[in-house]
Order: C-alpha cells, then structure tokens, then sequence
C-alpha cells in the first residue's frame, strides 16, 4: 500500500494533482493502517474525549483508582495528554512534548484495571486549537474512544465534527457524565440523544453505538449511582482481551485502509474526469485547427494554381507524342523565346538554335525560382499576416479548449498530456510541408497518369489524326507533282505550315483545357493529404493525453484493487469481519502463526 501510495514528488497515487488536497489525510490514514499492524499485540489503548469540564479526567482516576490526571474547576483543567500505562507497554505515537506518563503494575491497580492503556486528552472544544490538535494526535494513537459528555456537550457540533474524521475506523463508547445530577428519565433521553448524534452525524449503526449513563465523581469514590459504570467497565475490560482487542484494531486498520481507498478512488475518479474533459477539449481544439488548416491551405492552393498548372502541363507533354506534345513542350518554353529563335533562325539557323537554347535555360531558371517561390508562398507565412504563421495559430487554437480544461482543474499542462504550442506549430508546419511536396510530385504524377490513361486514346489522336492527314496529304502532293509536274510553288508549302501550326496550337489548346481538371485533383489530393495527416496526428496526440498520468494513475487502480478486490461489496463492519477472519485463518494455516 505504501509502495503504490508513493511520494507526492515522485511516483505512485499520490502524484495525481487531484490527491493533493487529501495528501495529508491519506499518509494519515497510510500510517494508521500500519500503526494497526504494527501494534497487533500491544495492550489496547483507550482515549477519553471529549469537551472542558466532560469529566474525562475524573473518569481517568475513577478507572484507575488514583489521582493521575488533574481534575480542574478552572477550565480547561487539561492541557497536556496524560497516559496511564501498563509497565512495558509501547507508548509510541503517544508521547508527544508536555505528556505526562504513569506506568502501573497489571492486576495492581486499585481502580481493578488492568491491562490497557488509558490516555486522558485535551478538550475537543477548546478555544485553543491546539488542544484538539493535541487530542486527535493522542486519538490517531489509540484504539477505542471514551466520548465523555456532559449535558451541555452532547449535541456539540465541534464534538460531532471532531469524531467523524475517526467514527468508521476508531471503536467508540459513549459516556454520559454527570448522572448524579439528573433524573432517570432526563439520562435515557440524553442516550436516547447520543444514539440519534451517532447515527446521524457518525454515520453508525444503532448496535455499534453503547451509550453509559454515569457519574465519574460518584465512581471515584466507589459509587456506581446508576449501575452503568459497572456496564462500562465490563465492556472496557472485554475489549482489553488479546484476541478481541487484535479484532479492533484489525477492524481499525480495515477501516483506515478502507477510507484510504475511498479517497483514492474519488481522486482517481477526478483525475479520469478532468483528463477526459481535456481530451475532449483537444478533440474539440483539432478540429477547429483542422478547420483552420485546410480552409488556409485551400486558398494557398488555389493561389498555386498557376505553378502546379506548369508542373502537371510540364509532365503530360512528356507523356505524349505527336505535334500536339511538341507544340506543348514549345509552349512550355515561353512564347517570347520560341518567337525570337523563330525570327533570328529566318535569318541564320544557327542563331535561332542558339537563342531557342538560352531561351530554355532562362526557363528552366525561372520555373525553378518559380517554384520555390510558390512553396515560400504557400508554406510562409501570408502576405500581411504575423511571422507566426497558421501553423501557430492553428496550434493555439488546438491547445487552448484543453489548457483551460486542465486549468480550471489545476492541472498543469504537460501533466495532461498536452504539449507546448511551439511542438505542436513545429509539427503542423511539418504536416504543410509534407502535403504541399505530396502536390508538387506525387499528386501531380498522380493526376497525369489518370489524365494520360484516357487522353492517350482519346485525345492525342483527335488532335493528331488530322495534323497526320495534312503531312500526308501534302507527301501526296509533293510526289504527285514530282513525278507528274507543275512542281508546287513555295506558298503552297508557307500555307500548309501555317495550316499544320494552327492545327498544333488547338491541339495544345485542347490538351491545356483537359488538363485543368487534373490540377483540379492535384489541389484535392493535396488537401486529402494534409487532411488524412492532420487526422493521423491528432489520434496521435489524443493517445498521448490518455496516457497522462499513466504511473500515478495505475498505481491508484492497483491500490484500489488490492483494497477492494473484485466483488468485495457489503457493509462496512461487514467486510472488517470477513477480512478479519481471513486474516485469523491465514494466520492459523500458517505454521508458527505470524
Ligand atoms: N457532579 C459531578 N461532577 C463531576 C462529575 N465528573 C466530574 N465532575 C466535576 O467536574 C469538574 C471537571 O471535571 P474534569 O474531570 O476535570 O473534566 P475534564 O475537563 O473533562 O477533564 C471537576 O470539578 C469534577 O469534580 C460527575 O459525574 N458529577
Ligand atoms: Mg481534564
């Protein structure tokens, strides 16, 4: 239990921030549980509480025959804890500064106690807190409390909220002090009050509730007015038995570990419930940075539209073949350059050649500072826009819905699971990068060979056929007129390569026009691309919140299945019995007991 517990600092149950406020109930509780185990055999200690003027420290000398504790008339009489204790007893846990330790001989005692360890407390309801600070250190010490009351104290709320930090692990008897000065039927109505407090505020069965009329002082000096003194004593001393007195405080120590177990699971419950709430925040927070994301990415597309028109004309008029690719390849190269070569090559071919090639190397130049221009472009930040960029805003808009969900739980971020903005922007903008060069090659060779698959049977040989009619007819022409004469005049031929060119333009034309709804597909894949990649990351990071405060967390479930073990339902004494007993018969199986 301790092991699982763990340190606030480092791992275990109590690392889960929700546990902080219960800190110090639960190493409380941690050490009460071993406090039980620990003591098993020592006498039973029995505390008196309860408030000034009760008579807790006249019970005390009744019990033990002497005059040990001060018995005051100045209140409050009792500031220090005094401990009446069997020769070799253990006294640890009790022997805080200014307590007063008087050891007896068992069996001597002329109170005819014996055996176990009384301890008379400070008042519960002093004006001084330390005096009930002082009374719960002597409680957590002790097995059984004596809650001395008089009239005036029994329905005292600072009582009532004093005993229930200790009513579901502490055995309690009740005592209603002062008997001598009441009537029989003012003492049963004053029980009759007590039981209702107990059940009521302490949660207690009406069984687990003994209630004393009695008079401390009378007792003293040997009276029992009421004849319940003597009730008590007996029950005391019944307690003191060995066996029965190992059964309380097994009882004690189940209780403890119980109440432990309760706090850790609401802790854990609150952990599970903060953690999904900032899950659902992320969920929430990526989809409107998805949103985000692919509208800017789609215009940055549409804005690209000129440069990935360029690469998919580029690749198709690879692909193809005849006049109609060679007029796209020709185009390719700019309108300026072929129309210079065309005019320089009028008068020297090769000045026209020469010009054609440095036209074509200012080209390749120019679409390739065209194209890390557009990737500057649609990656960078937009024009007018903060050097931040989308991705960091998309970031923002990601982790906010979350940090505020783990901030209003108090729970820092990264122990959420969640990680900073910078990380997040860093791998969005990774993510763009990764779609916009998907556009640049894949999508695009993709588009082209989808536009190829049909274009080839269908496009090219419409544009084709006919400038292949025209050189065929023209062959016809010319070796017709070879071998029959007129030879054709020169206009003939000017004529049929201006036809031929009109031919290959409308061929490219067309070619150009179907290629549109290729880059179309481009941009879409693109988009799919980032999309499927911003959907792939944010299961990602989804994961990575479920796994927040993995240690902690499974240190809680572990405990709690090792307090609560599957099925373990029922009554509080309930379970205390049966885990006592399977500690007895564990015990009793074991060769050599302990
Ligand atoms: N009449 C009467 N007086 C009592 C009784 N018990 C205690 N006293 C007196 O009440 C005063 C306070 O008692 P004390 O034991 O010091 O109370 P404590 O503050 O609870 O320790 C003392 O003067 C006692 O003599 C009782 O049963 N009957
Ligand atoms: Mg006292």
């Amino acid at each position: 239990v301790r092991a699982l517990l763990g340190t606030p600092e480092g791992s275990g149950a109590l690392a889960l921030p929700t546990l902080a406020p219960a800190r110090e109930e639960l190493l409380r509780l941690l050490e009460d549980y071993a406090r039980g185990h620990r003591l098993a055999d020592a006498p039973l200690r029995v505390a008196l509480v309860g408030a000034t003027g009760a008579g807790k420290s006249t019970l005390l000398n009744a019990l033990a025959g002497a005059s040990l504790a001060q018995e005051g008339e100045a209140r409050p009489t009792s500031r220090e804890v005094t401990v009446y204790a069997p020769e070799g007893a253990p006294l640890e846990g009790l022997l805080a500064p200014g307590a007063r330790v008087e050891r007896y001989r068992p069996g001597a005692a002329a109170g005819g106690w014996s055996g176990q360890t009384l301890v008379d407390t400070p008042d519960l309801n002093s004006v001084e807190r330390v005096h009930a600070e002082r009374t719960a250190r002597a409680l957590e010490a002790c097995d059984v409390a004596v809650v001395v009351m008089h009239r005036g104290s029994v329905a005292e709320a600072v009582q009532a909220d004093f005993l229930a930090g200790f009513a579901s692990r502490r055995r309690l008897l009740f005592a209603v002090n002062y008997a001598d000065e009441y009537g029989r039927e003012s003492r049963e109505a004053l029980k009759e009050q007590v039981r209702r407090l107990a059940q009521e505020r302490l949660g207690l069965a009406a069984e687990e509730v003994p209630v004393f009329a009695i008079s401390a002082r009378e007792a003293r000096a040997g009276r029992d007015v009421t004849g319940e003194f003597g009730a008590l004593l007996l029950s005391l001393r019944a307690l003191g038995g060995a066996a029965v007195a190992e059964r309380v405080r097994q009882g004690n120590a189940a209780a403890a570990l119980r109440a432990l177990a309760e706090r850790v699971g609401a802790g854990l419950a609150e952990a599970e419930r903060v953690l999904g709430q900032v899950r659902g925040g992320l969920a929430e927070g990526l989809q409107s940075a998805r949103a985000l994301l692919r509208e800017e990415f789609e215009g940055q597309l549409l804005l690209a539209s000129g440069e990935l028109a360029q690469a998919v004309r580029k690749q198709a008029a690879g692909r193809g073949w005849g006049p109609a690719a060679l007029w796209m390849r020709l185009s390719l190269l700019g309108a300026g350059g072929v129309g210079a070569a065309t005019l320089v090559a009028r008068a020297s071919l090769p000045a026209g050649l020469a010009v054609a090639a440095g036209a074509t190397l200012v080209d390749a130049v120019r679409s390739r500072t065209r194209a890390a221009a557009a990737r500057e472009r649609v990656l960078g930040p937009g024009p007018g826009e903060a050097p931040d960029g989308v991705a960091e805003r998309a970031a923002r808009a990601a982790l906010a819905p979350p940090r505020t969900a783990a901030a209003a739980a108090g729970l820092p971020a990264e122990q959420a699971g969640l990680p900073p903005v910078e990380a997040l922007a860093g791998a969005l903008q990774r993510v763009r990068e990764e779609a916009w060069e998907h556009a640049e090659r894949g999508a695009v060779g993709a588009a082209v060979a989808a536009w190829w698959r049909w274009a080839r049977w269908v496009l090219l040989p419409l544009i084709n056929l006919p400038l292949l009619a025209l050189l065929g007819h023209v062959s016809w022409r010319v070796v017709r007129a070879y071998v029959e004469g007129p030879l054709l005049p020169g206009a003939y031929f000017y004529n049929a390569a201006a036809l031929a060119s009109v031919l290959a333009m409308v061929g490219g034309t067309l070619a150009s026009w179907s290629l549109a709804g290729a880059v179309r597909r481009v941009r879409a894949e693109a988009l799919a691309r980032l999309t499927e990649r911003l959907e792939a990351q944010g299961e990602a990071l989804l994961a990575e919140t479920g796994g927040a405060l993995g240690g902690p967390r499974e240190d809680a479930r572990a405990l709690l299945a090792l307090v609560r073990p599957p099925g373990a339902e029922g009554s509080r004494r309930e379970a205390a019995g049966r885990e006592a007993a399977g500690r007895e018969r564990a015990g009793a199986e074991r060769p050599g007991g302990a």
